[in-house]
């Protein structure tokens, strides 16, 4: 795609326009925007641009349009798949300054926000109305709101409220050639045939930049009742969430499977965590129900839900959290997974997921088969199992320095699991996108009637290519995969 590095006068008048906090071309100020979260992947810009609101946006897809020069938007810099890291001459945009919360509506349960709305500002302010946005993740402190429509995350309460499309109800968007998307009324039914807002949401900036959106909200938590489950092993899991469902119906929202091996890195990277139960167990689980206020007995629904799953040799010892202190302790102890396996050394990620009930077989068998094919590796599959979306993530062996571990096997890795993956029907991407690290196995796998809707989409909205270049789109003149 011939694309141009943006001319001294556009660059000139986006200065101008934009003024001084809004436009910078100083590496220093570029520095920490130009490597993914991960550190895996380091880009480069001509400019970063902050603008403040739409109009600013609009005039700046409308100029880059104009001389052909690539857009890259950004919103927390926390993609897990390099989404938002910029290459070449691209125009750098953070919507990091457009973050007012437009309003809050209790009747129509909808909350406005600009796209850079950080999600646990939206959370507080959420709740400071009495209302709650369920979706939350590990990146909450710094991922913002643009990002995570733009990315459909997922998280770790998708199990009863779905990921972020399921929240979405209207979204102001600037389209490719600068023209704004005025989608913002949040209609609970609209049938105006094709869905831009759907089509936006999930496209990881590939088809426009999401400016605002109304997202829904639900009921205040009144209670919340956190438990720390150790099981023999990961086959328990599945049964164990089934029968609690049963019992408590869909009050259940977070079930996130923990294998003893992340909660060893947890408990030796990360300060202030402690193992909650006094024996070892061959996995554990946790678990988030959350009720609204009024509601009779929820603790000791829990608790006899159990108490009858230890008399079904379900669960093997179990903990509940007495308060939000010891609440927050125990989800500290799921969060951090990725940051403790980061510390311990680079390993192959793998964000897959296949039918729920497919899940316990799935694990098991990949596990044996991808530490049989390379020598000592050691697989650590965690996360959202009540989703079917597991992160079957793996590490080098031990003992041996990670990195050159990674270097001469990450492909061949990646290439198994997702061959793994496809052949029992499910997703190489479950909830962190395609960006720039899954781009070579998403052309790979994806076959030729999605890769051409989707060529077909991009083309008709971004006919110039502009839009984020190089993420989720493998375009059909890329070499093939190695
Ligand atoms: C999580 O569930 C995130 O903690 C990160 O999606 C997963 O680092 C990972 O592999
Ligand atoms: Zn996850």
């Amino acid at each position: 795609m011939n694309l141009n590095e943006p001319s001294p006068d556009l660059l000139r008048k986006l200065a101008e326009r934009l003024g001084p906090k809004g436009f910078t071309a100083d590496a220093v100020d570029l520095d920490p925007w130009l490597t993914d979260w991960r550190g895996r992947v380091r880009g480069s810009a001509a400019a970063l641009l902050s603008p403040v609101n739409r109009d600013e946006v609009a005039d700046i897809v409308r100029w880059a349009a104009a001389e052909r020069v690539a857009v890259v938007p950004q919103g927390g810099n926390t993609s897990m798949v390099a989404g938002a890291t910029p290459a070449g001459g691209a125009l750098l945009l953070s919507l990091r300054r457009m973050n007012a919360i437009r309003g809050i509506s209790h009747q129509e349960n909808i909350a406005t926000v600009e796209a850079g709305v950080i999600l646990s500002d939206l959370h507080r302010a959420a709740e400071a109305a009495g209302r709650r946005f369920p979706l939350s993740l590990a990146a909450k402190d710094s991922a913002t709101i643009g990002g995570l429509i733009s990315t459909n995350a997922g998280g770790t309460q998708v199990l009863r409220f779905g990921p972020m499309r399921a929240l979405v109800l209207g979204l102001e968007a600037v389209l490719p050639d600068g023209q704004i998307f005025e989608g913002l009324s949040a209609l609970r039914k609209d049938n105006r045939g094709y869905d831009l807002r759907q089509l936006l949401a999930g496209a990881e900036g590939t088809l426009g930049i999401v400016t605002a959106a109304s997202l829904r909200l639900e009921a205040a938590v009144g209670e919340r009742i956190v438990a720390w489950v150790g099981m023999a092993d990961a086959d328990k899991a599945l049964p164990l969430l089934r029968m609690l469902e049963d019992r408590i119906g869909d009050a259940i929202e977070g079930f996130e499977l923990v294998p003893s091996v992340a909660l060893e890195l947890v408990l030796r990277h990360i300060e202030r965590t402690r193992d909650p139960l006094a024996g070892k167990h061959g996995c554990y689980a946790l678990i988030e129900a959350a009720f609204p206020s009024g509601t009779p007995a929820a603790r000791e629904a829990i608790e006899a839900a159990l108490m009858e799953a230890m008399e079904r040799g379900l669960v093997e010892d179990a903990s509940i959290a007495s308060n939000e202190a010891q609440a927050v302790a125990l989800w500290a102890l799921r969060e951090n997974i990725s940051e403790a396996e980061r510390l311990d050394g680079i390993s192959v990620k793998h964000d897959i997921s296949v039918p729920v009930s497919d899940m316990p077989r799935f694990m098991e068998s990949a596990t044996r088969q991808v530490e049989a094919a390379f020598a000592g590796a050691r697989v650590i599959a965690f996360g959202h199992l009540g989703d079917g979306n597991i992160h079957f993530n793996v590490r080098s062996p031990a003992g041996q320095a990670a990195q050159p571990w990674f270097d001469a096997n990450n492909a061949a890795v990646n290439r198994m699991v997702h061959d793994l993956v496809t052949a029992a029907g499910g997703s190489i991407s479950a909830e962190h996108g395609i960006g720039q690290l899954k781009l070579a196995e998403f052309a790979r796998i994806a076959g030729p009637a999605r890769l051409d809707a989707l060529r077909a989409i991009k083309q008709a909205l971004d006919p110039l290519g502009i839009m984020n270049p190089g993420k989720l789109v493998p375009l059909a003149s890329d070499p093939p995969a190695p």
